[in-house]
């Protein structure tokens, strides 16, 4: 396979020679984008489908912006579970004792299966696996800005098995509650083995909380680098959130990002301030007469230049996923092409 920049050319040679992953269901009939115009009437019954609870089906009619919008998000997210095996992916060889090793390398499996699934759920909308790991490995796509900073201990895989997946739950429960039945599917699914990690990771940032003062200090310094991008994760303030209002009113997104921010912080403040930690913000308080909690804003600016492909370890995330596509693409072509000799038999 190579790695086409011409999309034109992409899709008329996709179906015959260029189908390397698989499930792909690419309508052959979809006009270019400067063509497409909705039907108002159709729009006014999808969006009436959308207020009764419906969920959207692949084939179904459903606005160019609906489709646009998924494609984006649920790509986003299958991209943010394979650069987000690579932190914790790092420390499998150098996990403290087997039984850690074994429950870090099913995590990270596990990572990589939702990627599929979440890259199956966005080829149901017409963009091809392989413009998806293209527009990632060129750096055009984006993914979660937490996968972009290292984890330089063992204690920052616990604080990202236990907060990060936490985050994710908090925004996968939430939004397979959505309209679009192929993302909800995928999403149930995920929350469900999430739920592990989340334990796994509570499991590993108790031992160290409540360890020696070196596993101690371990874990407190890992949960003070993470807090910012842990903040970031759920995305800008209402305010600034570009796609909120749209996704909501087409319920994709069932909650805003400051309310995801909130859930996950009434949630797991307390938890984490049971265990002794500190988290590296004084203003951090809930308001007892809102119910909200207060806290600093995080740095949007390093937000936006860590999405931007401007983080710590953006280029060496992207370089290392460059290198598994050039690896693995022999496996590809031998898996369409079951008649090739890729090496002489011995005998
Ligand atoms: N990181 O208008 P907004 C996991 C971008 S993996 C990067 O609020 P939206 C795990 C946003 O894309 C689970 N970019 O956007 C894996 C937009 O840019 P574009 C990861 C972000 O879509 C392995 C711009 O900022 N979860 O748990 O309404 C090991 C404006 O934002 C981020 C998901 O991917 C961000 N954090 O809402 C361990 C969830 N936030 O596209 C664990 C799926 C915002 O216009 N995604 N941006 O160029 C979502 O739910 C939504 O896309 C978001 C953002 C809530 C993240």
């Amino acid at each position: 396979m190579r790695l086409y920049a011409d999309r034109t050319k992409q899709k008329t040679t996709f179906l015959k020679e260029y189908i390397m992953y698989g499930n792909a269901y690419i309508d052959p009939d979809a006009k270019p984008e400067s063509e497409v115009i909705d039907d108002p009437k159709k729009l006014e019954e999808f969006e009436a489908r959308i207020a009764a609870g419906d969920k959207i089906e692949p084939k179904d009619w459903m606005p160019h912006d609906y489709r646009k919008q998924l494609v984006r998000m649920i790509e986003q997210h299958a991209h943010s579970e394979i650069i987000g095996a690579l932190p914790e992916g790092t420390w499998i060889t150098r996990a403290p004792g087997f039984r850690r090793k074994l429950a870090l390398m099913a995590k990270v499996q596990d990572e990589i299966g939702h990627a599929q699934l979440l890259y199956s759920a966005a080829e149901t909308l017409g963009k091809s696996r392989e413009d998806m790991i293209n527009d990632l490995i060129s750096g055009k796509s984006k993914y979660s800005n937490v996968f972009n900073y290292p984890a330089f201990t063992w204690g920052d895989t616990a604080v990202i098995a236990w907060l990060i997946d936490a985050g994710a739950i908090v925004n996968q429960v939430a939004n397979s509650k959505g309209s679009y039945g192929p993302y909800c599917r995928a999403l149930e699914r995920i929350c469900a083995e999430e739920s592990f990690h989340l334990k796994y990771g509570h499991d590993n940032v108790v031992y160290l909380a409540t360890g020696t003062k070196v596993q101690r200090e371990m874990v407190q310094a890992a949960l003070t680098r993470w807090w910012p991008p842990i903040m970031h994760f759920f995305g800008p303030p209402d305010k600034m959130s570009v796609h909120t209002e749209k996704l909501m009113n087409w319920k994709v997104k069932m909650a805003t990002n400051d309310d995801m921010r909130q859930q996950f912080l009434n949630m797991y403040v307390p938890k984490i301030w049971d265990l002794g930690l500190v988290l590296p913000d004084p203003n951090l308080h809930k308001n007892t007469k809102t119910g909200l909690w207060e806290y600093t804003e995080p740095d949007w600016d390093e937000f936006k230049r860590v999405i931007n492909g401007d983080g710590p370890l953006n280029k060496e995330r992207l370089a290392v996923r460059r290198m598994a596509e050039e690896r693995g693409r022999w496996v590809r072509e031998a898996l369409m092409n079951p008649e090739a000799r890729y090496v002489q038999p011995l005998a």
